[in-house]
C-alpha cells in the first residue's frame, strides 16, 4: 500500500516537473537567438520602436539578425533621382548594431515599392542600366561595412518560372539580374549577395527554373552567394515534405540558404475564422519540421531564419488581405505561442 502511494507521489512529482520544464522552455525569458547555432532574425518597423516598448523589447532581446520590413526599399531610400534619404534606415542600423545584431539589407531591385521617378524614368537601355548601377552602388557603399548581406534582386520570376515583366526587364533586358549582382559586388567585395523570392519552397517548377537560371549565371562568374526562401506559407503544408525538399535542393546546389520572411498563415482562404488550439498546434509542428530540416544542411550554408514580423498584431497579412490571421511567434498580447515553443525546442 505504502509502496503504491510512494510510486504515485513520485509519478505526480515527475509529471509536474515535466510540465514545469515544458512551461520553462515556453516563456520568452530566454532568447531564441541564444538557443540557435545560426542567426535568428525578424523583420521590424523602426517607427514602432518608440511607440511600442514591448515590441521593441522583444525584437532586441529575442533575435540576432534584423531586416527592416520596409525602410531599405527603393521608395524609402531613394525618393528622388538625386536624393537619398538615409535617416530611418540609419536609425534602424544604429539601434540594431548597439544590440549586436546583424543587419540584412532588403531589397535593392524589385518591381514594388519603387519611387515614382524610377517607374517613370525615361532613357535608353544604357541609361536605365546606369541608373540601376548608381542606385545599387550608392546604397550598398553607404551601408558598408555595417550591412554585409543584401537581397539584391527580389521576386524576379513568375509562378511558371518565366521572368516577371518588370520595369527592369523591360528597360535593361534579361541581363538585369546578372548586372545587379555584379554592381552589388563592385560596391562591396565582402557582402553576401542573395536572390530572394516567394513560392520557391512550395512550387518545385518555379524553384527548378530559378535554380537553373541562377546556376547558369554562376557558371559565368556572377557573384550569387545565396537564395532567400521567403516562406510565406500556411498550415496546409503540414507534412512539410515539399519544404524540406526545397531546403535541401537549394543547399545541394551550393547556395547559402536564408529562410528570409517566414510566417505561417492559419487562415489562407480568408474566411471567417475562429482561432483554435488545433491550428496553433499544426503551425507549431510545421515550424518544428522546418527547423529540423534546416539544421540538416551544412552549418556554413545556414545564413539564418528570419520571421516576417514579431507579433500577430502587426503582421502584413492582416493589413494586406484584410483577414484575421495569426502567422507569427507572439500573439496580439505578445505572449509566446506554441510555434515559439516548438521553434525553441527544435533549435
Ligand atoms: O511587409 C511588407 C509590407 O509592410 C508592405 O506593405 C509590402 C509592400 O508590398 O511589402 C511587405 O513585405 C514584402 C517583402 O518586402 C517582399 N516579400 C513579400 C513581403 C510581403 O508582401
Amino acid at each position: 500500500m505504502f509502496r503504491t502511494c510512494f510510486m504515485l507521489i513520485g509519478l505526480i512529482a515527475l509529471f509536474s516537473c515535466c510540465v514545469k520544464q515544458e512551461l520553462k522552455t515556453c516563456t520568452s525569458d530566454s532568447s531564441l537567438a541564444g538557443q540557435a547555432d545560426f542567426p535568428i532574425g525578424a523583420a521590424a518597423d523602426p517607427l514602432l520602436f518608440s511607440s511600442d516598448s514591448i515590441y521593441r523589447h522583444l525584437f532586441f532581446s529575442q533575435f540576432s539578425s534584423a531586416t527592416a520590413e520596409n525602410s531599405f526599399k527603393p521608395a524609402y531610400l531613394h525618393p528622388e533621382e538625386n536624393t537619398y534619404q538615409w535617416n530611418e534606415a540609419d536609425e534602424f542600423v544604429s539601434q540594431c548594431r548597439s544590440h549586436q545584431m546583424r543587419v540584412h539589407g532588403h531589397t535593392l531591385i524589385w518591381h514594388q515599392q519603387n519611387p515614382q521617378w524610377m517607374n517613370a524614368f525615361a532613357g535608353s537601355s544604357e541609361q536605365w542600366e546606369q541608373m540601376m548601377k548608381s542606385h545599387i552602388v550608392s546604397i550598398v557603399r553607404y551601408f558598408r561595412p555595417t550591412v554585409l548581406s543584401w537581397d539584391v534582386v527580389n521576386e524576379a520570376f513568375n509562378e511558371d518560372g518565366s521572368l516577371r515583366n518588370t520595369i527592369w526587364l523591360q528597360h535593361v533586358g534579361s541581363s538585369y539580374i546578372e548586372k545587379a549582382f555584379m554592381f552589388a559586388r563592385q560596391a562591396s567585395p565582402e557582402a553576401k549577395l542573395f536572390y530572394n523570392d516567394y513560392g520557391l519552397e512550395t512550387n518545385p517548377a518555379k524553384r527548378k527554373a530559378v535554380l537553373a537560371f541562377l546556376n547558369h549565371l554562376r557558371l559565368k562568374g556572377v557573384p550569387i552567394d545565396g537564395i532567400g526562401l521567403q516562406m510565406h506559407i500556411d498550415i496546409k503544408y503540414a507534412d512539410a515534405s515539399m519544404i524540406e525538399e526545397a531546403i535541401y535542393e537549394v543547399a545541394q546546389n551550393g547556395y547559402d540558404v536564408h529562410l528570409s520572411e517566414v510566417d505561417i498563415s492559419l487562415n489562407p482562404r480568408g474566411k471567417d475564422y475562429l482561432l483554435n488550439a488545433k491550428d496553433l498546434q499544426a503551425q507549431a509542428e510545421l515550424m518544428h519540421k522546418i527547423v529540423r530540416a534546416y539544421r540538416n544542411i551544412p552549418l556554413h550554408q545556414q545564413f539564418g531564419i528570419t520571421f516576417w514580423g514579431i507579433s500577430d498584431r502587426y503582421s502584413w497579412i492582416r493589413t494586406t488581405y484584410n483577414r484575421s490571421d495569426y502567422p507569427l511567434l507572439f500573439d496580439d498580447q505578445y505572449q509566446p505561442k506554441p510555434i515559439y515553443c516548438q521553434l525553441k525546442q527544435a533549435l
